[in-house]
């Protein structure tokens, strides 16, 4: 699963304001009203355009930034869905706000010339950036990447499979009208998808006693205990959101397809996990690539029951409000090589507690077997390893226990640069923002 997700992470999680490519107006939204020292610091912010004469229009773009004195950190480009001959562009700039006040002036003058119109714009302002406080506000925090976000990829294995499309059409639908509080919705899953949930449930149930950890068996049977785990149904988001619920505290919400970093890991800060609702394709029950409701509720749901891997996955959540780019990056790798990847010791026997693993028994018996590299989980370490995710991991991080894990994680979160901490106020939901400097 997660394919391709390092190469549209960046477009897809600044090119938001484009899902309609609507133009609006645009008011840019810090006045200068802080004094003179505040009008020279250097600020970044991000530009969304679209270029009506291609490269022609980029140029240009560039020359305006440049006689503003700002420097481009950023840039991407797309050929526009509607009109191939127009790109649509994504610029990161860094100049001081009375230069780029001038610039998107300058732009939105050029909008109406006509090669160029400013979609929209984005002060990424390290001093006050946005992130939900509440759970509610988590309806703002479903951003698609992109790769899935139109129609399925032509790799993608329902592709040729109209039925199937539809199918996932309707499903996406429940996920896109979904708001906090809603119940979640009940699919009624047919045959064929319970068949699929039923092969991956078994081979799971098969491996589990000598490949899992401890915490995911023990809820795993209390799920079967449930009538929830079983090999015949799809268990339905509403019941495994209460049975977590009454767990750890953690609920879920239906997510339409693989979102971007920031709006997931934003979501564990409140104990929310956002997981998806169809099911992969009947021809590969054994791959998706994609996260689907059979990898998230037999991989991820045991886990987020456990007390301890739930602090730590919120943990991550919280680490990730306010955070940079960057950092969500490397929140992003961590999550990747311990919730999806990891691997963790009991008595000295290394098991599996990564839902990526727990999911797909080719990556768990290869994780398991002398292949890999195995290396003890150190955030900072952790954070910057390059990974794969077309084929297996050559290398996965064990972890001496999850509340070591979670005390290591504190840690390293700690010397990260955001300047203000949050800490979750159970009584009220919310998230309470604490200035450190
Ligand atoms: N989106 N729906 C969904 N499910 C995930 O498991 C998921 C995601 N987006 C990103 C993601 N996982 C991770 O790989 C990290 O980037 C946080
Ligand atoms: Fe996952």
């Amino acid at each position: 699963i997660d394919a391709d997700e390092k190469q549209s992470q960046k477009v897809s999680e600044n090119s938001e304001n484009d899902a309609g490519l609507t133009e609006e107006e645009v008011v840019l939204s810090n006045a200068i009203a802080e004094g003179p020292e505040a009008e020279k610091a250097l600020q970044r912010a991000a530009l969304i355009l679209r270029l009506r004469e291609g490269m022609n229009s980029l140029s240009r773009v560039l020359k305006s930034i440049e006689k503003y004195q700002g420097s481009v950190c950023h840039l991407e480009t797309r050929p526009n869905q509607n009109d191939n001959n127009q790109l649509d562009a994504l610029i990161k700039v860094e100049m001081t706000r009375v230069s780029l006040l001038q610039l998107t002036r300058s732009l939105r003058q050029s909008s109406s010339l006509g090669h160029v119109t400013l979609i929209g714009e984005d002060n990424i302002s390290a001093k006050n950036p946005w992130f939900p406080r509440h759970a509610s506000e988590l309806d703002n925090c479903n951003h698609l990447m992109t790769k899935y976000e139109r129609d399925l990829d032509m790799n993608h294995p329902g592709f040729a499979d109209k039925e199937y499309r539809a199918r996932r059409k309707d499903i996406a639908e429940i996920a896109f009208a979904y708001k906090y509080g809603d119940a979640i919705p009940h699919i009624e899953y047919c045959e064929t998808e319970n068949k699929t949930w039923g092969s991956v449930f078994n081979t799971v149930l098969e491996l589990k006693p000598k490949h899992a950890c401890s915490e995911y068996c023990r809820v795993f049977k209390l799920l079967q205990e449930e009538g929830i785990f079983t090999a015949e149904r799809i268990p339905q988001l509403e019941e495994m959101s209460n049975f977590l619920k009454r767990h750890t505290g953690f609920s879920l919400r239906p997510a339409v397809g693989l979102l971007t970093a920031r709006d997931f890991l934003a979501s564990l800060a409140f104990r929310i996990f956002q997981s998806t609702q169809y099911v992969r394709h009947k021809n590969t029950p054994y791959h998706t690539p994609e996260p689907d409701c059979i990898h998230e509720l037999l991989g991820h749901m045991p886990l987020l029951a456990d007390p301890s891997f739930a602090q730590f996955s919120q943990e991550i959540g919280l680490a990730s409000l306010g955070a940079s780019d960057a950092e969500i990056e490397k929140l992003s790798t961590v999550y990747w090589f311990t919730v999806e990847f990891g691997l963790c010791k009991e008595s000295g026997v290394v098991k599996a507690y990564g839902a990526g693993l727990l999911s797909a028994y080719g990556e768990l018996l290869h994780a398991l077997s002398d292949k890999p590299e195995l290396r003890p989980f150190e955030p900072a370490v952790t954070a910057v390893q390059p990974y794969q995710d077309q084929e297996y991991q050559p290398i996965y991080y064990v972890a001496e226990s999850f509340d070591d894990m979670k005390d290591k994680f504190r840690r390293w979160v700690s010397a990260m640069s955001r300047p203000f901490e949050v800490r979750f106020n159970p009584h009220t939901g919310r998230v309470e923002v604490l200035d450190s400097v």
